[in-house]
């Protein structure tokens, strides 16, 4: 395992880097790219950067004026990417990686070395780290790529995984000139109108169940394609039923194909979203999981809620 001075001392040693993002990129993934490409190219190393899935709009200022080389990559280095499964259409080069910087406890090693920080609340936290040990200077933009993907995974440092060390972070960022409050609110406050409709049907259509302790949505491609909200859109809605007051079990259903729905369960403690979507040969952590399960919708919705009842009872 390395740590960071190894990281650094490679990545010293190294030019023509090619730098890989995990596919549905977030603000973390991308913060880690891009504030590491702006570094390594200041200190007069050739960059690339590739990512399977298109960069959402919201994240694209963090690639402004980045120059990226044309070269034949020597070296690879993938930042948040916790399986090489997660590499998307880039996955053939998932083998090939010689770094892999993450922050994700259940990491399965594909890199030849791997440096990887369980309790930084995002990789962003290492990559600030990395940057000062190379001897780079973090710029205000680096400061800003860096400071979104800390404040888009502690979901604006409201998460349990915020800790004091990702504050100290988050404040040296500010100091060199994150734009902290423009950042948060593109982040999280600023909605499409798109998704302000989809909203407005998603509330109107939410059903309880067991007492009000399960909320129920249902995200069709009907009510997507009627809406127009864009796949990289709906990120938020998972959190939507987890907000009712009173609620263990938070279920958000989405249509994949013909009788195929995948189920985001989120459960508040004592509950466990885990055991249920276990059930149903899925799983996840404690707070939330997943599965997926064929049958039309309103067999699902039953199947997936009757599972939720039981669990509720035997709690
Ligand atoms: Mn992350």
């Amino acid at each position: 395992m390395a740590d960071l001075q190894r990281a650094a001392e490679l990545l010293r040693a190294w030019d023509k880097i090619l730098i890989l993002s995990h596919r549905s990129p977030d603000g973390d993934t991308l913060g880690c790219a891009s504030a590491l490409s702006r570094a390594l190219i200041a200190l007069g190393k050739s960059v690339q950067f590739r990512c399977a899935d298109e960069i959402p709009q919201k994240f694209s200022y963090m690639f402004a004026g980045i120059s990226f080389g044309d070269f034949e990559p020597e070296k690879i280095v993938t930042v948040d990417v916790a399986d090489k499964a997660l590499l998307g259409a880039l996955e053939p080069l998932g083998d090939r990686v010689d770094l892999a910087i993450d922050h994700h406890a259940i990491h399965r090693p594909f890199a030849k070395e791997i440096w990887v920080e369980a309790n930084a609340a995002a990789a962003c936290q290492l990559i600030t780290r990395l940057i000062s040990a190379l001897g780079a200077a973090i710029t205000p933009a680096i400061a800003d790529c860096l400071y979104t993907g800390i404040s888009t995974d502690t979901g604006c440092f409201k998460y349990p995984n915020a800790t004091a060390e990702t504050y100290r972070i988050a404040a040296d960022l500010i100091e060199r000139g994150a734009r902290a409050a423009d950042i948060n609110r593109v982040m999280f406050d600023t909605k499409s109108r798109a998704v302000i409709e989809l909203m407005k049907r998603v509330y109107s259509d939410m059903e309880f169940f067991h007492n009000d302790r399960c909320a129920v949505l249902c995200l069709t491609n009907a009510l997507i394609a009627e809406t127009g909200v864009r796949e990289d859109e709906l990120d938020g809605t998972a959190a939507i039923v987890r907000q009712v007051e009173g609620v263990q079990f938070g279920l958000t259903i989405r249509e994949r194909g013909e009788n195929e729905y995948k189920i985001s369960l989120r459960a508040a403690e004592p509950a466990n979203a885990a055991e249920v979507c276990q059930k149903f040969g899925g799983g996840g952590h404690k707070g939330a999981a997943g599965c997926t399960i064929y049958a039309p919708l309103e067999e699902v919705k039953a199947q997936i809620v009757a599972a939720c009842g039981e669990a509720l009872n035997a709690l």
